[in-house]
């Protein structure tokens, strides 16, 4: 049994995960208490089912919203409520299995080294990752590494982390994106604009086929026009950003 962290919170948004979830916050709950579980807005049974682990469990917690607001929404709504109660930091992992709960203790001991830092974890794909999504990942951290004047990401969009909690409400709460999978990459590199510094860790990650459990909520179409619009509302933050990321970087060589 894990000692109860007041301050490191593990924080799992979900959304219609299939049959996967249980597996995969019973291997949260063997790293970590507490655990957090944001069900938002799912129409298959993952609610009651996860209501009743934690009908059993005081290191689980889980957070129910009526409606999908996606996956950046269903964070926002537990850091808010993670800062009420004096947490500072939160690791947020995917319901669906795809992330390595083992690394959960390591990723935690590196926040609570560099406390003012985020933790990344950098995706260490098997063969059978698809190529589309590996691929479309270069293009993602190309951008996101130019926009940072490579300040360090080592990757943009994957969402096994670790933040500090009141830098990435301020930025959320100041604006009105990074609702949905423009959360992950929008996070970082906002959070890098404001003087967070990265530390990247490896991380495995798994693609179940369909016929294992696996189940993917990203629409190709949809979600890329999501995040070319969101590249390009951060590329002109950038451009005004400019002077001061560049002198700051003078700076640090100095
Ligand atoms: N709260 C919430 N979480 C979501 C939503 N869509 C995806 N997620 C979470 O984000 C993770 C990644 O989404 P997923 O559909 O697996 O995309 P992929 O892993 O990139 O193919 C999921 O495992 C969920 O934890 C959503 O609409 N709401
Ligand atoms: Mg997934």
């Amino acid at each position: 049994m894990t000692t109860a962290s007041t301050t490191h919170l593990v924080l799992i948004p979900s959304y219609n995960p299939g049959p996967k979830v249980y597996e995969t916050v019973r291997a949260a709950r063997a790293q970590w208490t507490p655990v957090w579980v944001v069900v938002d807005g799912s129409t298959d049974t993952s609610a009651e089912g996860l209501q009743a682990m934690a009908a059993q469990d005081d290191g689980l917690r889980v957070l129910v919203l009526p409606r999908n607001g996606g996956k950046g929404a269903a964070v926002l709504h537990g850091l808010d409520l993670a800062a009420a109660q004096g947490f500072t930091h939160v690791l947020t992992m995917d319901s669906d299995g795809q992330h390595p709960a083992h690394l959960i203790p390591d990723f935690m001991a590196a926040s609570a080294r560099q406390p003012a830092a985020m933790v990344l974890g950098v995706p260490v794909f098997a063969a059978d990752a698809p190529r589309l999504r590996v691929n479309g990942r270069k293009v993602s951290n190309g951008w996101a590494n130019l926009e940072t004047l490579w300040a360090g990401i080592g990757d943009s969009l994957f969402g096994f982390r670790v933040y500090p909690v009141e830098p990435l409400r301020q930025v959320m709460h100041g604006q009105r994106w990074m609702r949905r999978f423009d959360f992950d990459p929008e996070a970082v590199v906002r959070l890098c604009w404001r003087g967070v510094k990265p530390v990247n860790l490896p991380a495995t990650v798994r693609y179940f086929r369909a016929d294992e459990g696996g189940i993917s909520h990203f629409n190709y179409l949809r979600d890329n026009l999501l995040l070319t619009w969101m590249h390009t509302r951060l590329f002109i933050g950038f451009v005004l950003r400019l002077p001061v990321l560049l002198s700051r970087r003078a700076l640090g060589r100095s």
